[in-house]
Formats: C-alpha cells, sequence, structure tokens
C-alpha cells in the first residue's frame, strides 16, 4: 500500500509538534511548512525528538506560488492547516495581520488545494472562541458562534470557508472546533503555560511573584497530545464535517493558577498580582464544550485530566528552569522571549 503523506501547516507550533509525531508513529510521510524567520523556531521538533525525520517546507500563507510549491513537493493526501497568529491577546494590537494569516489564508489554501488536487483532504483548525460572548453553556456544533475578538472573527471566516468549499466544490473539507488545550509544548505567552513556568521561577527563587490579568474567565481546557488525534480521525471518516472537541468540564483561570501552586508545593498567598495590562478590551467569559458528535462518531475521548495536565506542566517547567540553572544546554523557548532573557541575564554570573 502506498505510504501516506501529510502535510501540516504550522508544524513549528504546539499542535503541530505533537500531530507530526503522531502521524509518524502511524507510519505517515510528514511534510511540516515553517516561515523563513531571522531565527527558526524549531525547539518543539527537537524536544519531541522528531526534527530530522520531518521533511520540512518554507511557506508563506500570503504567498499563494508559494503554498502551491509546498503541495508540489509533499503531494499530500491529507493537509492539516494549523498555521495562524494563534494568540487572541495579540489579535487586538495586529488585527489586520491576523485577518490575513488567520483568516484570508485558509482561502488561499483551500483554492491552491481545488486546482493541486481536488482529492486531498483537508483539516482547518477551528476554535472554540467562535463562541465567544455567547453565554450558552456547554457548546456544541449547534451553538451560534459570537465571536469577541478579530482573532476570532478571522476564524469565523476560515471556518466558514471552509464549509463553502466543501459544499461548492465537495472536497473534503472539515472543521475541528477544538477547545483550549494545553501542554509543556506549548507558548509562554497563553495563561497555562505562563503560570506554570512563572510558579517554576518562583519555586527556584528567581522570580517573587505571578502577575495575571482576568482570573475569573473559565476554559475548557485539555491535552494537546490527546486533540491532535482528533484531528487525524476527522480525515478518516467517509466524509466531511465539523466537530467539537473538548473535556466538558470548565475551570476558572484562578483554580488553574491554585492548582499549578498545589503541583509546585507553593502557597498560592501573596504570590499573585493582577496587572490590568493583561486585560483584553473584550474577553470571553465561559468555554465549556459538549463533544458528544465526537467520542460517538470519531470514537475520541481525552485521557488527560485536569489535574494530571496542570502536574505535567508545572513539573516540566520546574525540570527545565532546574536544567538551566546546572547549564545543561536542551531544546527550549526561554530564549525567544524578553522577559525570560531578563532572569537569564540577571542570574548570569559575571
Ligand atoms: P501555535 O503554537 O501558536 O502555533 C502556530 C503555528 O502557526 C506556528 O507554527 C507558527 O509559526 C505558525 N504561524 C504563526 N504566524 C504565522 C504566519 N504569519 N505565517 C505562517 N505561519 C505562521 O498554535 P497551536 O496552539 O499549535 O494551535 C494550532 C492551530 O489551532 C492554530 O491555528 C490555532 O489558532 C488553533 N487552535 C488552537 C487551540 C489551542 O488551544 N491550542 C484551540 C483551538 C484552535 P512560528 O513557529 O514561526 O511562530
Ligand atoms: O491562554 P489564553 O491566552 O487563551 P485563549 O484566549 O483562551 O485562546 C486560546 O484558546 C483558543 C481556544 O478557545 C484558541 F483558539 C487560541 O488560539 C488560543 O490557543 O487566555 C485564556 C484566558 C483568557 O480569558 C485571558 O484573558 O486567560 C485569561 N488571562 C488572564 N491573565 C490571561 C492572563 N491570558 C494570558 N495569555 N495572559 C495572562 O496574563
Amino acid at each position: 500500500m502506498e505510504t501516506k503523506r501529510a502535510l501540516i501547516t504550522g508544524v513549528t507550533g504546539q499542535d503541530g509538534a505533537y500531530l507530526a509525531r503522531f502521524l509518524l508513529d502511524k507510519g505517515y510521510e510528514v511534510y511540516g511548512t515553517f516561515r523563513r524567520l531571522s531565527t527558526p523556531n524549531l525547539w518543539r521538533l527537537q524536544a519531541l525528538n522528531i526534527f530530522e525525520r520531518i521533511k520540512l517546507i518554507p511557506m508563506e500563507l500570503i504567498d499563494s506560488a508559494s503554498i502551491t510549491g509546498a503541495l508540489m513537493i509533499s503531494r499530500p493526501h491529507e493537509v492539516y492547516n494549523l498555521a495562524a497568529q494563534s494568540f487572541v491577546g495579540a489579535s487586538f494590537e495586529q488585527p489586520v495581520g491576523t485577518g490575513e494569516v488567520t483568516g484570508l489564508a485558509v482561502t488561499r489554501l483551500l483554492e491552491c488545494i481545488r486546482h493541486a488536487d481536488p482529492g486531498i483532504r483537508f483539516y482547518q483548525a477551528s476554535t472554540s472562541e467562535l463562541f465567544g460572548s455567547n453565554p450558552t453553556a456547554p457548546q456544541n456544533e449547534d451553538t451560534p458562534f459570537m465571536p469577541a475578538s478579530p482573532y476570532a472573527a478571522a476564524k469565523l471566516y476560515g471556518y466558514w470557508v471552509t464549509r463553502t468549499y466543501r459544499e461548492a466544490y465537495n472536497l473534503f473539507c472539515t472543521n475541528g472546533i477544538l477547545f483550549n488545550h494545553e501542554s509543556p509544548l506549548r507558548g509562554l505567552e497563553f495563561v497555562t503555560r505562563k503560570i506554570s513556568n512563572a510558579l517554576a521561577k518562583v519555586k527556584l527563587g528567581l522570580e517573587q511573584k505571578v502577575v495575571l490579568g482576568n482570573l475569573e474567565a473559565s476554559r475548557d481546557w485539555g491535552f494537546a497530545g490527546d486533540y491532535v488525534e482528533s484531528m487525524w480521525l476527522m480525515l478518516q471518516q467517509d466524509g466531511p464535517g465539523d466537530y467539537v472537541i473538548s473535556t466538558g468540564e470548565t475551570h476558572t483561570v484562578r483554580e488553574y493558577f491554585e492548582e499549578a501552586c498545589a503541583a509546585a508545593e507553593l502557597d498560592p498567598s501573596g504570590i499573585l498580582d493582577v496587572d490590568p495590562k493583561f486585560m483584553r478590551p473584550l474577553d470571553v467569559d465561559l468555554l465549556l464544550g459538549d463533544s458528544a458528535r465526537a467520542r460517538q462518531k470519531l470514537g475520541w475521548a481525552p485521557r488527560v485530566g485536569f489535574k494530571e495536565l496542570v502536574r505535567m506542566m508545572v513539573q516540566a517547567d520546574i525540570q527545565r528552569w532546574k536544567r538551566w540553572q546546572k547549564g545543561e544546554q536542551f531544546p527550549w523557548d526561554a530564549f525567544n522571549y524578553p522577559s525570560e532573557m531578563n532572569i537569564i541575564t540577571r542570574a548570569m554570573p559575571v
């Protein structure tokens, strides 16, 4: 049987790395696109020890020629579109750029696929942020969308154009409406990893406080390693569709912080500050997903629960900072962030 080929856009991101490993384990030939930056961001692929097994292709989502090039090189059976400006907070600062990359680029990709090979199966990384300000909970595939950020508005466009290409051209185009999913490979700007990283520094005496924004927002947090399996399952079905992927449990940011303190064996009192600069102009209060359709049709279910997830993230960051203190070198993202570099520089022997 012919080896299956998959093309993952955004392979350098959290989900891209976990999905690449999952597909390699299934015997796929995995191609991944990355953007040419002055400093390549490959630490996640190195951390999962898969860097050398992935065929990397430079690709710009704003350049159709480069998308066509990536399709010609990889000749994929499946395309997973994970690349996006994915940080909701930044979408308020870069609303137009976010619209280009997170929204309009989906059409560019679909047009290239339609002309290159209409047999390709396409996965679009849609999001629970689409539900936005809708107070209905839990949210499922029939809950009306009320996006509450430029990011969510761009993703809404991506969601609908994916459905449009499915219906207009009979392409296999599927939306995974994934609720928040986290891991030790999460970017440091997202609240869960921000907390695990900050608590690790507090634990080791490198920092005094954790400074956050809105503590009352509630999220349905799962483990990214579990969620990438659902992406693959969606593309193995007889036909395309839209699926909510979630745990069915929700917790506030404050609860996540308290659980993380317990995991780090730290007293939560006195180490948490709130700074309005981390508040958004508009926030989503409550996300809680009902993934009954995915559980029934895909046979998918999350394996890692909330407490285990928090522990996994906190332990991973404590280990990283300990290894750094010992002078070890290992794949890590702290060097990409000015806030972390300040600490690293401050703590360096003179
Ligand atoms: P992530 O870690 O932020 O990864 C995003 C990827 O997109 C990275 O590979 C990044 O490349 C790439 N990218 C960013 N801007 C780009 C640009 N201008 N041109 C080309 N590539 C660009 O996000 P994730 O958590 O893995 O999420 C994967 C996808 O699922 C995203 O589309 C996200 O919006 C969506 N999603 C995520 C969640 C979640 O909770 N994680 C939930 C629902 C939906 P660099 O490495 O070069 O930055
Ligand atoms: O971790 P967050 O930045 O994730 P958010 O906004 O829920 O978005 C993530 O999940 C979406 C799926 O629902 C994805 F589509 C999206 O790509 C991304 O992966 O923020 C979570 C909550 C927010 O309410 C935010 O206001 O935490 C609150 N928060 C409080 N203090 C903070 C902070 N968020 C961040 N990033 N940093 C803080 O200091």
